[in-house]
């Protein structure tokens, strides 16, 4: 019944985010009331982006320009190339250009406090973007449309206890399923949610001491570096690892290669979950190398755009705003593909 829900939950964000739909599909944390100057004329957004580590990113890249065109607004977008000091840098141009509105996706979450107080000081308004940051003080921004990267570590954790079970799979080494998992950007707030909702659920689920972590590295989000990694997690246990979690697709993807080089057969020998829910993933599992991917929605262009015009209006945002999304296992993936928008 969850499951169907958060379905129809997901299904109802995209079409907001296509633009089609519109209201309240999204969770609202405490409201905020917006500042800056009025939005008659045509608003100019400083965008920072971390890169394009994955096909999520690209997607998101792709949602926020081409909402920008549809909404009118001006947007100077900055590419930080993975790192922090460049979208630090790229903030203090956004401020001497006396832009209307910053957004910016925070590669880490640490590490914000003195630029955003500069922004603030300059009255621009500040909207962040997918990941989340620790502040010292939260006035320093206006609104947060993000990932909930707990929610997904959990869903993640849940779906594997429900498989196994279903499934009837037994560890092919030992008494305890050995997961491995290649994780996330080093301090950004998502590999550390996927993270912590995974062993969270973990720790406390009846289930749970049927399972053990033996190993956990940073694949950095990249499908090349997910291969690697996985190149060494199996060289040291090919015969012990019964689970995969990724914490994104792409490092998946490039793991069901290192599988397959090491004569096992991934999605089968070793059961893979990762979460975005890009297409690639879709084709993995329509071709039985993968077992579920969780979503994660990359098209927050729409309300981003729509946010900001609203704080430049001097009308009340939600400060904070997760997008609801599903879960797709291999069943229902050559059903679901077609439908995909990324
Ligand atoms: O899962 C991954 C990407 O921040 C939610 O970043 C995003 C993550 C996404 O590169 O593929």
């Amino acid at each position: 019944m969850k499951r169907i829900i958060s379905m129809v939950l997901a299904i109802a964000m995209l079409a907001l985010a296509v633009g089609c739909g519109g209201g309240d599909q999204a969770k609202k944390d405490d409201g905020a009331k917006g500042s800056g100057s009025g939005a008659q004329k045509q608003i100019t957004m400083g965008f920072s982006q971390i890169g394009a580590e994955s096909e999520w990113r690209t997607a998101n890249t792709e949602s926020v320009k081409q909402a920008a065109k549809d909404a009118g607004v001006k947007l100077q977008f900055s590419d930080a190339q993975q790192k922090q000091e460049n979208q630090i840098k790229a903030i203090r141009s956004f401020i001497a250009q006396k832009v209307d509105i910053i957004a910016f996706v925070p590669i880490v979450e640490t590490g914000w406090d003195t630029v955003l107080k500069e922004a603030k000081d300059a009255k621009i308004p500040v909207i962040i973007v997918d990941r989340d940051v620790k502040l010292s003080d939260q006035s320093l921004y206006i609104a947060k449309i993000g990932t909930d990267s707990l929610a997904e570590g959990k869903k993640v954790f849940d779906w594997i206890d429900e498989y196994m079970t279903k499934e009837n799979k037994k560890p092919r080494s030992g008494d305890k399923f050995n997961v491995v998992i290649l994780e996330g950007t080093v301090g950004s707030s998502v590999a550390i949610g996927r993270q912590d909702g995974f062993k969270n659920t973990m720790a406390a689920a009846p289930n749970g001491s049927k399972y053990q972590i033996l190993a956990s590295q940073t694949g950095e989000f990249t499908r090349q570096k997910g291969q690697e990694v996985m190149e060494s997690f199996l060289k040291s246990d090919r015969d012990k690892i019964d689970i995969l979690f990724a914490h994104n697709d792409d490092m998946a993807l490039g793991a069901i290669q290192a599988i397959e080089a090491a004569g096992l057969k991934p999605g089968k020998d070793i059961t893979i979950i990762s979460i975005d829910s890009v297409k690639g993933m879709f084709q993995a599992m329509i071709d039985g190398k993968a077992n579920c991917t969780v979503e994660c929605n990359p098209l927050q262009g729409p309300l981003l755009m729509e946010t900001a015009k609203k704080i430049l209006n001097k009308e009340e945002v939600p400060k904070n705003v997760y997008v609801e999304e599903g879960i797709f296992p291999a069943d229902i993936a050559a059903k679901t593909l077609p439908e995909r928008k990324y």
